[in-house]
């Protein structure tokens, strides 16, 4: 039976997923991931690098490399006979950020020596050492510039699917032609994380998918091309160190020779990465309109599947679909990393803050707190600073309580222009373990909510992505609804049902909270 593999490479980790799927039998096998800390030559804390200004977010790209290597050597060596049978391997990868090689890079990648190290090899090859990553936000400039350059911030929200963010890799780029003018004339090739990967992976220069593609405020969504006005706009000669731009379902070669000879991996193909929102759009099963999909990791976001691409003129942002339709994306900065801080700030374990959560009344006796630890994506703040109305700042349980709250009001809030039906909700990622956390969100949505069955919906999604294609390659394409099944349906003992009483409540507190954002916004 064939077996595909699906791996995330998010902010603070590389996770595996191996599966086995034919038309009768269905599982995973194995799931496995390594934090990027545990590599510890690198310094990095959760994955990334900070320096005294918080809007300044990078992460070390030979950090991905090893990581690659080591994760793919351990499966290779755990699960040896799967990984004879093994078909396709796909990823998914923290959006937006980037990596830079130089000429000598790019060559390299394309001849890995297997008797090297492939870190070591690469380490001459990179132009622009660290990689800025999602948690970046040092780019209003350039944002700004770029908007003015295409005509205006709808403009450019009508042809890539969003106004300028911080985050998105154009504006990334910008910063770095205008900052380093020597390091970005010596770029052959600008990569993001997902594209650089599957380049490692087929030892060839793989494209970029129409999916992740949508996340750098360069590709015109109707046309999935480049679109040549925002590249003028971003730094010079852009185009010729772009990759390609392909559909998620592109083939982008065979595992490489280094892989094959230096592990005894076979010639699966490889399919194109994309990101990790698309990637958990389709490991929660939204292949169709429907359900909103709620990602609660080192970023919270809130997905919705999409036949038609609605824009949104504030946060959110609409990008093509790993089935070749469209989805609609919100992301939080202030999420896992705000749920430990306060944890962690009132000495408490994952047990103590589910009991926190239970000791409080839904509403928290009308206490709100604005959780803006770091600078926000949704909505945008530039200088950080927590808010804490009516609440006592040192009042653990009502900390705990007016923290998760206040995520999910401003998910609820801030998503509404999806125009998903959220009546149900798919949960995933650490947090989703939480049942009290569910029970909030539950609440505060005024939906069913369903904790997905997959512990990683992003690795697993990438592995969904991996089957379908290999078969669409194969001449025996399977629909979509086929590709997911066996994997994706809700497990009904996980199911957490909205308390009316408690909705009662966020209906009003949900006002007012978004009036507490509004007033600290306008402050
Ligand atoms: C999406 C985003 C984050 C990252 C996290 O726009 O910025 O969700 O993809 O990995």
């Amino acid at each position: 039976m064939p077996v595909y593999l699906g791996l995330d490479a998010s902010t603070q980790s590389l996770t595996a997923t191996m599966i086995e799927a034919d038309d009768e039998r269905r599982a995973v096998i194995d799931e496995w991931s390594l934090a990027y800390d545990d590599q510890s030559s690198y310094g990095t804390e959760h994955g990334v690098l900070r320096g005294a200004d918080p809007a300044v977010v990078v992460a070390p790209p030979l950090v991905w490399v090893d990581a690659l290597e080591s994760v793919l050597a351990r499966m290779a060596a755990a699960w040896p006979s799967e990984i004879a049978r093994l078909a396709a391997v796909s990823g998914s990868a923290q959006q937006h950020g980037s990596v830079y090689l130089n000429a000598d890079g790019l060559r390299r990648m394309t001849s890995l020596d297997p008797a090297e190290r492939m870190s070591v090899q690469l380490a001459s090859g990179i132009s622009r050492e660290r990689s800025p990553v999602w948690m970046a936000s040092s780019t209003t400039e350039e944002c700004r510039e770029i908007e003015e350059a295409v005509g205006g911030a709808p403009v450019l929200a009508q042809r890539t699917g969003s106004h300028a963010f911080e985050r998105f890799t154009g504006p990334q780029i910008r910063a770095f032609f205008k900052r380093d003018p020597a390091g970005y004339a010596n770029t052959a090739r600008i990569h993001l994380v997902s594209s650089f990967h599957a380049s490692l992976l087929a030892g060839g220069d793989a494209p970029i998918d129409h999916g992740d593609g949508s996340g750098m405020n360069l590709m015109d969504l109707e046309t999935r091309s480049w679109w040549p006005t925002a590249l003028a706009a971003t730094a010079p000669d852009l185009h010729v160190r772009l990759p390609l731009l392909a559909p998620s379902w592109t083939v982008t070669g065979t595992l490489a020779p280094y892989w094959q000879t230096r592990y005894g991996l076979p010639a699966a193909r490889v399919i194109a990465w994309s990101g990790d929102n698309p990637c958990s759009l389709i490991g929660s099963g939204l292949v169709r309109e429907g359900r909103l999909a709620i990602s609660l990791g080192t970023s919270d976001t809130v997905c919705g599947f999409m036949r038609c691409a609605l824009r949104d003129a504030d946060v959110g942002y609409v990008s093509a679909a790993p089935t070749g339709e469209f989805m609609g994306t919100t992301v939080f900065k202030n999420a896992s990393l705000a749920r430990e801080r306060l944890r962690d700030a009132f000495g408490l374990d994952w047990e103590g803050v589910s009991a926190a959560l239970r000791s409080t009344p839904p509403g928290n006796g009308g206490a709100l707190m604005l959780p803006w630890f770091d600078p926000e994506i949704t909505p945008h703040v530039a200088s950080p600073g927590v808010r804490r109305i009516g609440l006592d700042a040192n009042d653990g349980p009502a900390n705990l309580r007016a923290l998760v709250e206040a995520q999910m009001m401003a998910m609820a809030n801030h998503t509404r222009w999806m125009a998903a039906d959220p009546s149900s909700v798919v949960a995933t990622g650490g947090a989703a373990a939480n049942r009290e956390v569910l029970q909030i969100m539950a609440d505060v949505f005024d939906a069913q909510v369903i904790r997905s069955r997959a512990r990683n919906a992003a690795a697993l999604g990438a592995a969904l992505r991996a089957l379908h294609a290999d078969r669409l390659a194969s001449g025996a394409a399977i629909e979509w609804e086929e590709a997911v099944s066996g994997f994706t349906e809700p497990d009904p003992s996980a199911c957490v049902a909205p308390r009316p009483e408690a909705a009662a409540v966020y209906r009003d507190l949900r006002r007012r909270y978004a009036d507490a954002e509004a007033e600290a916004l306008a402050g």
